[in-house]
């Protein structure tokens, strides 16, 4: 296929980049991490969503060495922030069950000189699906390095408390349904986000509301006491300059 053949191709020649949005704390809206996001622009196929690539990545195994990639540069740019800043990657099952990810993980940060405390891996519920025993010991190496493993998209999988109960996740993604359901009035997703939010405060999890796009939302969100917000209305993924700008004073 066309694409994969492109896709192939795109680490050596350059045509990755990574977005970085956003996530600021609850109560003083201060930039307290970015996610990074992977942005492909091919020289045959032009701006290709990550919707679109990464499953085709996933499927090939081609996003072990993007995914090794996107550490590295991720820890790199993360160096140049305020030091209680830290950066989040998105790690695929693939990449999370390979035997070199902690070693990636350990090079990425010795490499960038970035403390281990300020890297967090998101994985969402589906990594349990394939091989739950593998991706627990997996997890469990990456938070004997330091790193903050998120769980993300919570909610939205085969959510199960087990692994809750198993792993001490730094933070809970809030899924962006559940927020825009709550805004919308719906009273299960304003339930079902204040039970997340008081499982995490009680056993020591951050959590996140994703894609916080308006006032009403940032209102609910902030009100069912989620301690980070993330999403359009406080920044879109962005450029690494841009990212950098919002520490900068401006003129
Ligand atoms: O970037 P966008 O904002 O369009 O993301 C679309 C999807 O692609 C999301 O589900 C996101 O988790 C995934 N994605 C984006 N960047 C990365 C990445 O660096 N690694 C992995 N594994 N997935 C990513
Ligand atoms: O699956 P994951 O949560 O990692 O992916 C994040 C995705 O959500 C990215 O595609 C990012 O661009 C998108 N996103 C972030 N904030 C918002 C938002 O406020 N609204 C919408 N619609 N999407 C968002
Ligand atoms: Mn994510
Ligand atoms: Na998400």
């Amino acid at each position: 296929r066309q694409l994969e053949f492109a896709l192939r191709r795109a680490l050596e020649s350059d045509e990755f980049s990574l977005n970085f949005q956003p996530v600021v704390d609850a109560d003083t809206e201060a930039v307290v991490s970015f996610e990074a996001l992977l942005r492909w622009n091919s020289a045959q196929h032009g701006m290709v969503s990550p919707a679109k690539f990464i499953p085709l990545a996933e499927d090939t195994r081609l996003i072990v060495p993007i995914g090794e990639w996107i550490l590295r540069q991720a820890c790199q740019e993360a160096t140049r922030w305020p030091s209680h800043v830290r950066v989040a990657v998105n790690v695929s099952c693939e990449q999370l069950l390979d035997s070199n990810f902690a070693a990636s993980i350990v090079g990425s940060l010795s490499a960038s000189g970035l403390p281990a405390h300020r890297l967090e891996i998101e994985v969402t519920e589906s990594i349990f699906l394939r091989d739950a025993a593998m991706a627990r010991a997996a997890l469990e190496q990456v938070m004997a390095l330091g790193c903050g493993v998120a769980l993300d998209d919570f909610g939205t999988g085969y959510s199960s408390l087990g692994y809750i109960r198993n792993l001490r996740f730094s933070t809970i993604k809030v899924d962006r349904s559940f927020v825009q359901g709550a805004a919308g009035g719906n009273p299960e997703s304003l339930a079902i986000i204040r039970a997340v939010v008081a499982m995490a405060d009680s056993l020591e999890m951050s959590t996140t509301a994703e894609g916080v796009e308006t006032e009403a939302e940032l209102a609910i969100v902030r009100k069912l006491g989620c301690r980070k917000i993330q999403g359009y209305y406080f920044g879109r993924p962005m450029v690494a300059a841009d990212a950098l700008k919002l520490f900068q004073p401006r003129p």
